[in-house]
């Protein structure tokens, strides 16, 4: 399986992640990529291969031209202003102030795009996401040439980002933007399977209301997990989308026999849709150990899990998203593809 990667996601090396009323070292971290590297390597599981450029009228298929400018220009703007740490929002348009007026100064700006403020903006953030999303991209296209499978190993991940949000650790939604590729270059119905930990509500919202994607997550219940406000089994799309959503929230200590029922009935959701491709988010952060994550999935049941989404026998996309226990991410992933390549 080709594995598309860059070394330059390292330039998105945040300090701080607001955590527990501290400023913490972010887990979502560049040493993530080393270990999985080590370990894709180590288990063979193919050549990485560096991401070609593409026009950015892909992503802006998916994301607002304004929040991609404010992404871009983010960082310079909190400089400009005088702020001494990283970019933090403090203050939201949140239920009581619905003006729909976006303020001009940078400390609003960072209230009214984020979602969330656990995750910090400093220089070559916005560099990194958009990398990340051409490593997406190059990925997509190697499926649309006809291979039938491909990983793309991309950081800042993207599944909580929505068309004009970033939190989560999310910037670009790189799964968006290859779904979206893919329905452009003669797909016509994607499955799009987000196993992260966490519920994927910026891909959940911007296919909402669309027929061509059939998007399904399986997470921690979010009455008591991130992201709290979306990710609820009574959520199954809108308008031509209805019934094309599929959410499976799961309590902490959820093991992988419990997960791998719900991912069963996933993948029979999208047989009866007739999907022709699938688009895997893949996060590993469902492992025992993961420090921000209460699943309980081991490291050897992840080769079942790769087992378990090849049997859909489809194209498949995978891009990575969470998973933040360091240095057992590695084995991890690399037995996700192990396991599907089997
Ligand atoms: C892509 C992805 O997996 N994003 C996850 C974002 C999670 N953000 C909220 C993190 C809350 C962490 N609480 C830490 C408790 C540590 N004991
Ligand atoms: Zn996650």
């Amino acid at each position: 399986m080709k594995i598309i990667y860059s070394p330059e996601h390292s330039q998105h090396n945040t300090k701080t992640e607001l955590s527990g009323g501290e400023l913490v070292s972010p887990f979502e971290c560049a040493d993530r990529m080393e270990y999985i590297c080590k370990a894709l390597k180590e288990y063979d599981l193919g050549p990485l291969i560096e991401p070609r450029q593409y026009p950015r009228s892909h992503v802006e298929k998916i994301h607002s031209k304004n929040y991609l400018e404010f992404l871009d220009s983010c960082w310079e703007e909190w400089q400009a202003a005088g702020m001494k740490g990283e970019a933090i929002p403090t203050a939201w348009p949140s239920r009581s102030m619905t003006s729909p007026r976006i303020p001009e100064f940078i400390d609003g700006k960072l209230g009214y795009y984020a979602l969330a403020g656990e995750t910090s903006i400093a220089a070559n953030t916005a560099r990194s996401a958009w990398l990340s999303s051409n490593i997406a991209l190059t990925a997509a296209d190697t499926i649309v040439q006809g291979e039938t499978s491909c990983f793309a190993l991309a950081r800042p991940p993207g599944h909580h980002a929505s068309k004009d949000q970033y939190g989560g650790y999310c910037f670009i939604n790189n799964a968006a933007v290859a779904t979206q590729y893919l329905l452009d270059n003669g797909f016509a119905k994607v499955a799009l399977m987000d196993v992260d930990f966490h519920h994927g509500n910026g891909t959940q919202a911007i296919f909402y209301d669309r027929k061509d994607v059939f998007f399904s997550s399986i997470h921690g219940d979010p009455t008591h997990e991130f992201p709290y406000y979306l990710g609820y089994a009574e959520e199954k799309g809108a308008g031509e989308g209805l019934g094309y959503n599929l959410n499976h929230p799961l309590p902490a200590g959820t093991s992988y026999s419990e997960w791998e029922a719900k991912l069963e009935e996933s993948l029979i959701a999208f047989k009866a849709y007739g999907a022709d491709v699938m688009v895997v988010s893949l996060g590993l952060d469902t492992f025992e150990n993961d420090p921000i994550s209460s699943f309980k999935i081991k490291t050897d049941e992840y080769l079942k899990m790769g087992q378990k989404l090849a049997s859909l026998e489809l194209p498949t996309l995978f891009i990575m998203e969470g998973g933040y226990a360091v240095e057992d991410i590695g084995y991890n992933t690399a037995n996700v593809l192990k396991g599907f390549l089997q």
